[in-house]
């Protein structure tokens, strides 16, 4: 093993808390953008393990190497279990990863997005070009409030993800039983809504409160896990909800088909593996 450089600790270094004693520390090159928006702190750091990495109020968003993880699969699980999708919403989701990866679907004919914050857009489109090329032609990014969005849209959609920080700040109404009911009003009868739904080994808890109030507004609620290094202890958690009993098998081997090889998370047997979960998780939805 190559000898620890003692001066290395003279360097910049940036921690999230996870808890109070215990998180992620990365060692910084650089700080590349820091703006408080009307809504939330915005910082891009340059670290050397995980390249460019953008924060909200002080919480890693995503990295320029692991975001993969998370849009992949907070995207193609859903629409491999019910390609039928024509009309697609994204709330939150203003660093346009997820748009890019529901933009690899030729078939789903018009996707919005609804980002409050629009500094995330400019902030993504400036230091994570990789995220914000390559959009479908038929996605519309609208820089608005994503509760008022559903509440007074009367559009239907086959596929809602809610894409949003942490159930703090201003997020928080995007975990409230009034958002859900709207989301639930304004999906197709086989439509599905999925969300990123916190960390099982750190927030049992508060998945335990969220997800009861999913099932009760939606009637089934399907969880599944990936692993994204730079998010609190790693392993992160996703929930499908919808009005029927969801089939969580894979609908089309081809649908990946195409783009497979730019894939670097989701395959068809991550597909099956992400729905089987461990006994502590199952415990949290009481499975
Ligand atoms: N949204 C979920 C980030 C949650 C991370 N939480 C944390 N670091 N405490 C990511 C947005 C990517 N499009």
């Amino acid at each position: 093993m190559e000898q620890f450089n003692k001066s290395q600790e003279t360097h910049l270094w940036y921690t999230e808390y996870h808890t109070p004693n215990s998180g992620i520390t990365l060692k910084v090159k650089e700080t590349l953008l820091r703006v408080k928006s009307p809504y939330q702190e915005l910082v891009i750091l340059d670290t050397y393990e995980y390249g460019k990495m953008m924060l909200l109020d002080g919480l890693v968003m995503l990295t320029e190497r692991d975001e993969f993880i998370y849009h992949e699969m907070i995207t193609h699980m859903p629409v491999n279990v019910n390609p039928n999708i024509k009309k697609a919403l994204i709330i939150g989701g203003g660093d346009c990863g997820t748009l890019r990866e529901l933009s690899k679907y030729p078939f789903i004919e018009n996707i919005k997005m609804v980002e409050i914050d629009e500094e995330v857009v400019k902030a993504s489109k400036k230091y994570f070009p990789q995220l914000t090329s390559g959009l479908s032609k038929n996605s519309e990014i609208i820089i608005g409030d994503g509760i008022d969005f559903v509440e007074k849209t009367n559009e239907i959609f086959d596929l809602i993800i809610i894409d949003s920080t942490d159930p703090i700040g201003p997020a928080e109404g995007l975990f409230t039983d009034a958002f859900y009911s709207n989301c639930r009003r304004i999906l197709s009868e086989n439509g599905m809504m999925v969300l990123q739904a916190e960390s099982p080994y750190f927030h049992a808890d508060s998945i335990k409160i969220f997800s009861d109030r999913l099932k009760r507004i939606f009637g089934f609620i399907t969880p599944y896990i990936a692993f994204i290094p730079t998010y609190p202890s790693g392993m992160w958690e996703f929930i499908i909800c919808t009005k029927k009993e969801l089939d969580t098998s894979l609908k089309s081997k081809s649908l990946i088909g195409d783009f497979e090889q730019m894939l670097k998370y989701y395959n068809h047997d991550v597909h099956s593996g992400a729905f089987k979960l461990p006994t502590f998780v199952k415990k949290i939805y009481g499975i």
